[in-house]
């Protein structure tokens, strides 16, 4: 943070970054308070972001190149992805849980100019980028020390912007499929920048406000929807590595909004200190990425008097519903479509139903993202031919265009607000050795909402114990897609056409967690 530049003289709008950083910043203004109080101003941060971009164009990265980060959270680590966007890269942040084996398919898929890791698997890291081409491997630690902030403090911060199209990849964000490998979401800069400009005006960002930043940066939800927000307004963010309840609830006096996953909610109503006093500075709590209990919701205005904001997103088009900022919030429902955004429901066949009726939720706006990276036919798939995109969840509009998520058409398990295809889990089950087959489901969990079970077949004359059936995907899987508990059965329950009836399976284990 030492070096500082001139202000910015260039603006091109296409560019994410001049949103962020318009000519008219105030430089002076407090950007990121860190968990031990220190502060980067805005001056300084964007100074820092000209420092990677400078650094990152002199390894020769050129309009839409990748950089692949699978970094801890820290103020480097925001940083570099802005210094990447200034550069005119393409950003492709991954969820630090992720395996190396994990990590092989991203870097092949991805094929980066640039990969930034973690110290400690700086090795490993190395070996998979060398067998597939990536020229440069940097690192970054917790606290954003290593090889990528070194190179960043030898050289003076440019003021170039590049000049980019509104629709050149800004971020590339990897969702996983029901059925496949995952999926590389692109997401261009007019997809950023416009969803970014109409969250911060419909959820009212006014002078004065600080954002309370306890997300991951890996994901939409912690990079872009509260980032981009804090930034077009110019306002502080308490950035802490992770939610910690301790030090949420001693920033919480300090801050005016903050943004969670139900479980952010659900953590904090189980601690005593929680009040209504403690909330008293804060106007805005907004929670999304995972359905939010009616009964959280209902409690939390007892407890605070205030309602949660529920909004509705996914990876491919960040937000896309919210509840109003003035009108009703009503509980079990995320809201109205956003401005600019076009929201309809439809059956399978793509017919358009009345209102009230259950069928797939699907999209059209300028926040819907270009395709998946290298998967022509899969993006094809997913889009109407009017250009709607079928957002796979099950949800009902009624007559005023409020949308309810009521299901889900894809086979998914959202656990803490992080996505488990029980696809990718079943497979590498099946192939330990003793294992017949396997299910994989979401059952109720008090804190993660969701959480895995597996339920196994074994061979015959075989009997792996669950102990083996969770070491054997250690390793192989991110700990968070780890079935928390494994049962054993003689066979599945499966319905006249031979489906496995995971909601006979889901039904039977339904209290595992919660009573
Ligand atoms: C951590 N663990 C988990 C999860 N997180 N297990 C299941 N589900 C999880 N979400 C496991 C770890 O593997 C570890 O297991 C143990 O829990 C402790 O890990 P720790 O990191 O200390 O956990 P935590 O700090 O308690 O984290 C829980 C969390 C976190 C706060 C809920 O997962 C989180 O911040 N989630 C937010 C995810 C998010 O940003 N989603 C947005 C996606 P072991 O001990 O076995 O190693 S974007 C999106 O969905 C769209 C666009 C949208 O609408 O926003
Ligand atoms: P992701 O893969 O991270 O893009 O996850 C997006 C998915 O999270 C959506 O397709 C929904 O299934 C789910 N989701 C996000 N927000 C909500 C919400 N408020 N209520 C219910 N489901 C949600």
């Amino acid at each position: 943070m030492t070096k500082e530049t001139t202000p910015m003289t260039a603006t091109i709008d296409k560019n994410l970054y001049s949103h962020l950083f318009p000519g008219t910043l105030d430089r002076a203004a407090p950007c990121l308070i860190l968990a031990d109080e220190q502060t980067v101003t805005y001056g300084q941060a964007q100074a820092r972001v000209g420092q990677y971009a400078a650094a990152l164009t002199s390894l020769g990265l050129k309009i839409g190149d990748r950089v692949t980060v699978q970094a801890e959270k820290s103020v480097e680590c925001l940083l570099l992805y802005l210094g990447v966007i200034q550069a005119g890269g393409t950003f492709n942040p991954l969820n630090t849980a992720y395996t190396q084996s994990e990590l092989e398919y991203f870097i092949s898929d991805a094929r980066p100019a640039v990969v930034v890791c973690d110290p400690k698997v700086e090795d490993g890291t190395r070996k998979i980028a060398a067998r597939h081409g990536v020229d440069h491997v940097l690192s970054l630690d917790a606290l954003g020390a290593g090889s990528a902030s070194n190179l960043a403090d030898t050289f003076e911060a440019t003021t170039n912007i590049a000049a980019v199209n509104d629709d050149d990849v800004a971020a590339i964000i990897y969702t996983s499929g029901t059925t496949g490998r995952s999926k590389g979401a692109m997401l261009t800069h007019k997809n950023l920048s416009s969803n970014a400009h109409t969250l911060h005006e419909y959820w009212q960002f006014v002078p004065g406000d600080v954002l309370l930043h306890a997300l991951p940066i890996y994901h939409v939800h912690g990079l872009f929807v509260a980032t981009h927000c804090a930034l077009l307004n110019q306002s502080p963010m308490f950035f802490l590595p992770k939610f910690d309840l301790e030090v949420v609830l001693e920033r919480l006096p300090r801050s005016t909004v903050m943004m969670g996953v139900p479980t952010f909610y659900t953590r904090l109503l189980k601690d005593a200190r929680f009040t209504q006093q403690l909330t008293s500075n804060m106007r805005l709590f907004i929670s999304g990425s995972a359905p939010l209990l009616a009964e959280t919701h209902i409690e939390f205005e007892k407890r605070t008097g205030r309602k949660i904001l529920e909004r509705y997103g996914m990876t491919e088009a960040g937000m896309v519903t919210s509840n109003p900022y003035d009108g009703d919030r009503v509980a079990g429902t995320v809201g109205f479509a956003l401005p600019g955004v076009k929201t309809r429901i439809a059956d399978e066949a793509g017919k358009i139903l009345s209102p009230g009726e259950i069928g797939v939720l699907e999209i059209k706006g300028p926040n819907v993202f270009k395709g998946y990276r290298n998967m022509p036919e899969k993006t094809a798939e997913e889009f109407r031919d009017d250009g709607y995109f079928i957002t796979g969840d099950l949800a009902t509009m009624d007559d005023e265009g409020r949308v309810a998520i009521v299901g889900r058409g894809k086979d998914l398990i959202i656990s803490g607000g992080l996505n488990i295809y029980p696809k990718e889990i079943e497979g590498e089950i099946d192939d330990i050795p003793g294992v017949a087959e396997a299910a994989v489901i979401g059952v109720p969990h008090p804190d993660f909402g969701e959480s895995v079970v597996a339920i196994v077949v074994g061979r015959e004359g075989t009997n792996p114990s669950e102990g083996q059936i969770i070491g054997n995907l250690e390793g192989k899987l991110a700990r968070f897609k780890l079935p928390k508990r494994v049962f054993f059965v003689d066979e599945l329950p499966r319905n006249s056409m031979g489906k496995v009836q995971k909601n006979v399976l889901r039904q039977h284990h339904k209290n595992l967690f919660t009573t």
